[in-house]
């Protein structure tokens, strides 16, 4: 025993050792200097232009695509910084590794344009600076372009092109004799497993060798387990400037699964006749073997296994792409929780550390190049997409996670037939290449396209080359009622395999929009409520687990993104995240470990709404009782509201929902199960605020209201520590409410959603102004006499006619002649503020009279100051 563990001891040390001898790396992120804009003779020693200090990651579209203005800063961006290259061996190679920077880059070294620009704002590239590096400091310049290009993809998508170097920058420093670095991708070794068993595994590791002149040299490669022991070692002879195959195998390998994600770890040496070594790269490895059926599912070394998991862009809050490795793997680790085995790296290759992650924690994944909506029509373009594809597989080639590499998203989006013959004709020819670029580059992965139209119109084109395929499929959200997304689902299944029974289909995208800042017991299609999305991800989870024919299925998306364009009821953001842009979690991240968990799990889902508000059941009852949903993947749970048990609940589906009464103030809400004889818990405090039935109520008197005029949606304005806007009622007497008018709706062929979804200007408060009554005659509050603060929020969004008003309080005049869109501008949210004195029983009337077009109010406030 002592004598096996000192010969692993040795061992290691000599692999440490080694590891200290050979390729030399580390990050040059620091300290650069940034200037935004056009710079006609960078090497000038012009003084008068101001360079910004930055880090990275960095972009430089944190903020305006965030902003009111229309558009963000797309063009050049010039980085510098002086380095000191270290000096590590003798005739030392010299490389610098782009992780990615968006999306032309090209690169200087004291003065010296080295080599070709690159293309494309996502995949990694390295360049060989030895040459033209002097002794002590060197200069390094790269220029980043980020405005449109019609020859690189992507040309068009939902999400934001940040410019920037956002990911690391590395600095390779090598002997003369190494790996090649500076290739196309920047992978050094390629690993495949031909055939994996339990029995045994063949294991082809390909490597080539950069060196000045011949010698005799061998790659060797060193497998080793788990636990870093030396399982087998092969030594093959290379030849001059010819590729080196290093084939051997294992017995009885330990296999990677989703359960089980079992990595060794190759270690890939160049060493000489005398055992020196020159260069030295590692990989981990995993052994397993898959297949996908279109009718029976995807297999993993044998076993079925539904694929079952999200989307994923690289994109945080304020942050635009520059996204640090901590937020990447903390983004992983979320997924972990949520119990999911798949990932779609959608739309574009990410940091290495996401594949990392997959590969430590089982997640089987597909990775894309940016062909989103539409093709780069020209030659150019086509070559360029080839490349990125090319670069993207070879980069990311010794992945054991990925089985699928994907050559686009709904590419049909513009539809071609609308664009011409000449386009037509290069989109097929797009395909065609770029789906047999996949298997030339790769045979041992599948081959993926995803797309969101009819599969009859894909056929049409005839561009269903790939042996997968996806469908985005928004059925309950853009088009199409919650209630019938089983029976949609179910005919999609029909449609394609009708057309292709031997293609697998993967639902790569389903899912719904959702504001943490919006709640409501009334949800309804496209309200952006978090109750919408919890319904919707129910439905479709039920649906997807019951239709063996969808493979996999990827909800859109892990966490809401930042789309500059977007108009949802966050401007810019696309929220259809299970967590927020901050990575907050919504009350469907919960449910989805309810459902997936393997481990005992157990959760309050809204409990994250910690400021609430209601009306009492009735007049001086001290209470409001309100619906609280738990999930679950127990068999029941007791609910405990302030100390008094509610019983127990089933659960169905893993939810149940319990009514439970709320008191003015702090509610502590308590949840008990019980799994295998353990008891778990969790448990929500609540802030409420009890709003009288009867807002002259003595015993629980009128403070403070606000109201979302023409929505039945809570709004918590969490800029303003959570004050909360409460849903919209026609008015009763005793209480509050609007009386004559309608809610305002977008009535298009596919949805009648309530609100309207514009970026409303001046406010961070869209969903207040985005939803209104219109044509309303007044709102009325019947409170007791006093003198109140009653403020009115309004906006005239989208409107084509001249809308003009006089509003009255208590039959005053207020407001004169009111036309919102030519006082105020379009889109413009407005708020005026006035005080009023009540001294009659009347309570407060506001009376809005039309005098052309209609009228309409977004929000009320009431407040009695006295
Ligand atoms: C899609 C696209 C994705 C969008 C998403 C949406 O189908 O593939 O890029 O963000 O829909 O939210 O509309
Ligand atoms: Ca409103």
């Amino acid at each position: 025993m002592i004598k096996k563990n000192l010969v692993l001891l040795f061992l290691s040390i000599a692999f440490l050792t080694n590891a200290q001898n050979v390729r030399h790396i580390e990050t040059i992120n620091d300290a650069w200097q940034f200037y935004k804009g056009n710079i006609e003779n960078p090497f000038s020693s012009d003084v008068s232009r101001s360079w910004e200090k930055v880090t990275l990651p960095h972009s430089w579209n944190t903020q305006d695509i965030l902003d009111d203005e229309d558009g963000y800063y797309r063009g050049e961006g010039w980085y510098k910084k002086t380095i000191k290259i270290p000096q590590i061996y003798d005739n030392q190679k010299v490389f610098l590794l782009f992780e990615a920077a968006n999306q032309v880059t090209s690169l200087f070294v004291n003065g010296k344009v080295v080599e070709k620009d690159h293309i494309g704002g996502y995949t990694t590239f390295a360049r060989d600076i030895t040459r033209v590096l002097k002794k002590g400091t060197n200069e390094i310049v790269v220029k980043v372009d980020n405005s449109h290009n019609d020859e690189i993809i992507p040309q068009s998508a939902d999400f934001s092109f940040y410019g920037g170097i956002y990911r690391d920058v590395h600095l390779i420093i090598t002997k003369q004799v190494h790996f090649e670095v500076a290739n196309l991708g920047a992978n050094a070794v390629f690993i495949s497993t031909p055939k994996v068993s339990e029995l045994s595994a063949e294991i082809s590791v390909k490597s080539k060798i950069v060196r000045p002149k011949k010698g005799t040299y061998y790659v060797k490669q060193s497998l080793l387990d788990a636990h870093n022991n030396l399982v087998k070692t092969i030594k093959t002879k290379s030849n001059f400037g010819k590729e080196v195959i290093s084939d051997f195998s294992v017995e009885k390998p330990n296999l990677w699964s989703p359960e089980n994600p079992y990595l060794y770890k190759v270690i890939t040496e160049i060493i000489d006749k005398k055992g020196n070594i020159y260069d030295r790269v590692e990989n981990t490895l995993g052994f397993r073997w898959f297949s996908f059926d279109a009718n029976r599912g995807f297999f993993i070394n044998g076993n079925k296994t539904k694929l079952i998991g999200t989307n994923r862009h690289q994109d945080f809050y304020k942050k635009a792409n520059a996204v640090s490795d901590e937020i990447h793997r903390y983004d992983m680790k979320l997924l972990k929780e949520m119990g999911i085995n798949f990932l779609r790296i959608a739309h574009y290759p990410q940091d290495p550390a996401i594949l990392e992650m997959c590969n430590k924690m089982g997640f089987i994944t597909t990775v894309e190049i940016p062909f989103v909506n539409k093709a780069a029509a020209n030659e150019t373009g086509k070559q360029n997409s080839i490349n990125m594809l090319k670069e993207t597989i070879r980069y990311n080639y010794n992945n054991p996670s990925i089985v699928a590499w994907n050559l686009g998203n709904e590419t049909t989006m513009k539809a071609p037939d609308k664009l011409g013959e000449a386009y037509t004709k290069h989109f097929i020819e797009t395909h065609k290449v770029l789906s047999e670029t996949i298997k030339e580059e790769d045979k041992t992965r599948y081959s993926y396209t995803v797309f969101f139209r009819e599969p009859a119109y894909q056929d049409k084109l005839g561009i269903r080359f790939t042996e997968i395929v996806g469908y985005n499929k928004y059925y309950g959200w853009y088009i199409e009622e919650l209630e019938d997304i089983d029976k949609n689902l179910r005919s999609l299944v029909k449609r394609t395999l009708a057309l292709n029974p031997d293609k697998p289909l993967i639902l790569s995208e389903y899912g719904g929009g959702a504001d943490p800042r919006l709640r409501t017991y009334n949800p309804t299609r496209f309200d952006f409520s978090v109750e919408y999305q919890f319904l919707l991800h129910k439905a479709y989870m039920k649906a997807i687990l019951e239709i063996p024919e969808i493979v996999g299925a990827n909800v859109w998306n892990y966490a809401d993104f930042q789309v500059e364009h977007r108009k949802d009821a966050v401007p810019h953001i696309n929220n259809k995240g299970l967590v927020s842009a901050s990575r907050e979690k919504k009350d469907v991240y919960y449910l989805y470990q309810a459902l997936l968990k393997k481990t005992p799990f157990l959760a309050i889902a809204s409990k994250g709404w910690k400021k609430r508000a209601g009306i009492e059941d009735s007049e001086n009852s001290k209470v409001a009782t309100q619906p609280i949903t738990i999930v679950g993947n127990t068999d029941d749970v007791e609910l405990i509201i302030n100390g008094k048990s509610l019983g127990k609940q089933k659960f169905n589906f893993a939810t149940t929902t319990f009514n439970v009464p709320f008191q003015q103030g702090q509610n502590l809400i308590e949840i008990v199960s019980e799994k295998e004889g353990k008891v778990f818990k969790d448990f929500a405090n609540i802030d409420f605020t009890l709003q009288p039935k009867n807002l002259k109520s003595k015993i629980n008197p009128f403070k403070e209201i606000a109201i979302n005029v023409g929505s039945y949606c809570y709004f918590i304005e969490t800029d303003n520590v959570d004050y909360l806007w409460m849903p919209d009622q026609a008015y009763t007497k005793g209480s509050f409410g609007y009386l004559g008018g309608d809610f305002l709706r977008t009535k298009t062929k596919r949805r009648n959603n309530i609100g309207v979804d514009v970026s409303v200007k001046g406010t961070e408060n869209d969903p207040v102004f985005q939803t209104q009554v219109v044509g309303l005659e007044s709102y009325k509050f019947d409170v007791p006499k006093g003198t109140y603060e009653l403020s009115l929020s309004m906006a005239e969004l989208k409107s084509r006619k001249e809308n003009s008003m006089d509003i009255l309080v208590n039959d005053k005049k207020v407001w004169e002649n009111l036309n919102l869109k030519k006082q105020y501008g379009k889109d413009r949210g407005v708020t005026k503020r006035f005080l009023i004195s009540v001294d009659n029983n009347d309570g407060i009337t506001i009376s809005f009279k039309a005098l052309k077009g209609q009228t309409r109010l977004s929000g009320v406030k009431l407040r009695k100051v006295n």
